[in-house]
């Protein structure tokens, strides 16, 4: 069959430019079936409804797959109502992390006609094989659809993978120089060195509770083997000229032998990269000898998840993070010329004013090079979006109007206003100073700060001034 896969563009702002490893699984996966597969990513597309539909027309395909988060649902629902005027024919079927979402919240949009909840791989095939086939939809594990009562029908959930090596990514399925040569306004913040980059997964999931993250691979860690996850950073240098990794897991650093394994390969076959972990991995899962790998391997930059300064908040959230230990392993990770980036969350269910501020100082004490405050969104399949439901009763809520500047999901103590000022503060108390300045210099080599310091008002001016309507934003 012809499987079309679709990231929608956003109106104004979006993701950063980052190759979509979702879809790619995704169509690996179809493509080994023996599909034929299209992956569109409409985020990088400079005439989005131009390129959908002559895509429609040019590929013909049999079925159209959606991957969307939650921040970008609305878009999905979107083209999938463009698709659907154009080819009423084509089944449209949802995936991605917001189906976690009950199926009422999207088998609702009569343009979507299935849903893959979770992890998608071992079920497109089978759902794929359902559809060319005329089999029962109820015969594959892990879907949700109307049937002809327009009743929503959840199958049984899927088992989670095991064993990931096999799932090997196909990337001649994307254009690669596309990524590497769209312009947007990452291409002036200093978050990589080398615009030939890429993000990379080598593990799924996390075995820690956190109210609010997803469990799209169950509470718990699937390993990818450290030999199959060099092999394919080898891979991508000598085939595309790859020169920078992204490694967006988890928790890379929760099994600690075996991230310095994949460190010591790296350093072993001499692959001179850049490397960044800008996702957060657990301040906790540190020794002298990983941070020294990580360093020699060429991790110049990584994000810590911390999001409170709170020792209430970081127990009501279930993080099971001693705030004790983050001076020590900040400084650890400085002295070894990484960059840490702190990740911090203000406005969680019964959170004070006065623990929100603890959270800004703890930022401001630590000696990070960056750091980002957000306000916390209950997203569906989170614990905290079933706290956040029934504190405020409201059991219909679709967060198909989410956004990143709005306090709508506030469950805090502090009035939305409030709560919007105070993370105003944390972004003034934490740049505006000379400390971040001094930081910089700390980790970040001459040539790379001149960037800093030369792309930053750039980067504003693109983002306020100059970016085109579709341009991805960080
Ligand atoms: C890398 C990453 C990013 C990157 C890039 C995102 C991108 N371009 O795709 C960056 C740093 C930019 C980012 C940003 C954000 N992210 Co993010 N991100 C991730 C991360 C760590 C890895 C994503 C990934 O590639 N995973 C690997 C692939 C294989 O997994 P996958 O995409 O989920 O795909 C599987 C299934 O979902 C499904 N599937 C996916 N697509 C499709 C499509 C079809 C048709 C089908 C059938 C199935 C299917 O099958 C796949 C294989 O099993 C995930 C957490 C995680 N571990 O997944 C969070 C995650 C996706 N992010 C999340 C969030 C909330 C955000 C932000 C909103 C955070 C914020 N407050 O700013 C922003 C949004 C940015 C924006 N401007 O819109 C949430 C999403 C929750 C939700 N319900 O939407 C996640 C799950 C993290 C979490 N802790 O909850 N993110
Ligand atoms: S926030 Fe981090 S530690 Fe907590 S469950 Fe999610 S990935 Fe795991």
């Amino acid at each position: 069959m012809n499987v079309l896969l679709l990231r929608p563009a956003a109106e104004n702002k979006s993701m950063a430019r980052v190759v979509p490893l979702g879809l790619l699984a995704i169509g690996s996966v179809l493509k080994r079936a023996g599909h034929r597969v299209k992956i569109l990513d409409l985020r990088i597309s400079e005439n989005p409804d131009f390129e959908l539909k002559s895509t429609l027309a040019e590929f013909d395909p049999d079925v159209v797959g959606i991957g969307i988060m939650t921040v970008e649902a609305r878009y999905g629902f979107a083209d999938a109502a463009k698709i659907k005027s154009m080819r009423p024919d084509v089944p449209i079927i949802m995936g991605g992390p917001h189906c976690k979402h009950e199926p009422r919240f999207i088998l609702k949009d009569h343009n979507v006609d299935m849903m893959v909840v979770g992890e998608g791989d071992d079920t497109i095939v089978e759902l794929i094989d359902a559809i060319e086939t005329g089999k029962n939809l109820d015969t594959v594990a892990g879907v949700a659809y109307r049937n002809e009562e327009g009743e929503y029908i959840t199958t049984p959930a899927r088992t989670i993978i095991r064993d990931l090596d096999p799932l090997v990514q196909e990337y001649d399925l994307i254009d690669l120089e596309r990524y590497f040569n769209f312009k947007c306004s990452m291409d002036f913040f200093p978050t990589y060195r080398h615009k030939r980059f890429i993000p990379i997964v080598t593990s799924r999931g996390c075995p820690f509770k956190c109210t609010y993250c997803h469990d799209i691979f169950a509470k718990s860690i699937q390993y990818r083997s450290p030999e199959v996850v060099v092999d394919e950073i080898q891979f991508l240098r000598d085939t595309y000229g790859v020169r920078e990794f992204h490694i967006v897991d988890d928790t890379f650093n929760l099994n600690m032998k075996r991230a310095k394994k994949i460190m010591d390969l790296i350093i072993e076959r001499d692959l001179n990269i850049h490397i960044t972990m800008p996702n957060g991995v657990r301040a906790d899962f540190f020794d002298k000898d990983l941070i020294d790998k990580m360093a020699r391997a060429g991790v110049y930059r990584m994000a810590l998840g911390v999001e409170s300064g709170s020792q209430r908040i970081q127990d009501v959230i279930k993080k099971d993070l001693d705030i004790g230990i983050l001076p020590k392993i900040v400084e650890e990770l400085t002295s070894a010329k990484i960059s840490v980036h702190g990740f911090f969350m203000l406005g969680f269910p019964t959170e004070t004013r006065i623990e929100m501020e603890q959270t800004i100082e703890l930022a401001c004490n630590l000696n990070l090079t960056t750091a980002n405050f957000s306000l916390v969104q209950p997203n569906p399949g989170t614990e905290l979006r079933e706290t956040f439901i029934a504190e405020r009763e409201k059991g219909d809520d679709g967060f198909s109007d989410y956004s990143f500047d709005k306090a709508e999901c506030n469950a805090s103590k502090v009035a939305d206003h409030e709560l919007l000022e105070l993370r105003s503060e944390a972004n003034r108390r934490f740049y505006f100073t000379g400390k971040r300045f001094h930081q910089a210099l700390r980790v970040v080599e001459l040539k790379w700060l001149m960037r800093l310091l030369v792309g930053t008002p750039m980067a504003l001016l693109w983002k306020n001034a100059l970016a085109p309507n579709n341009a991805p934003m960080q």
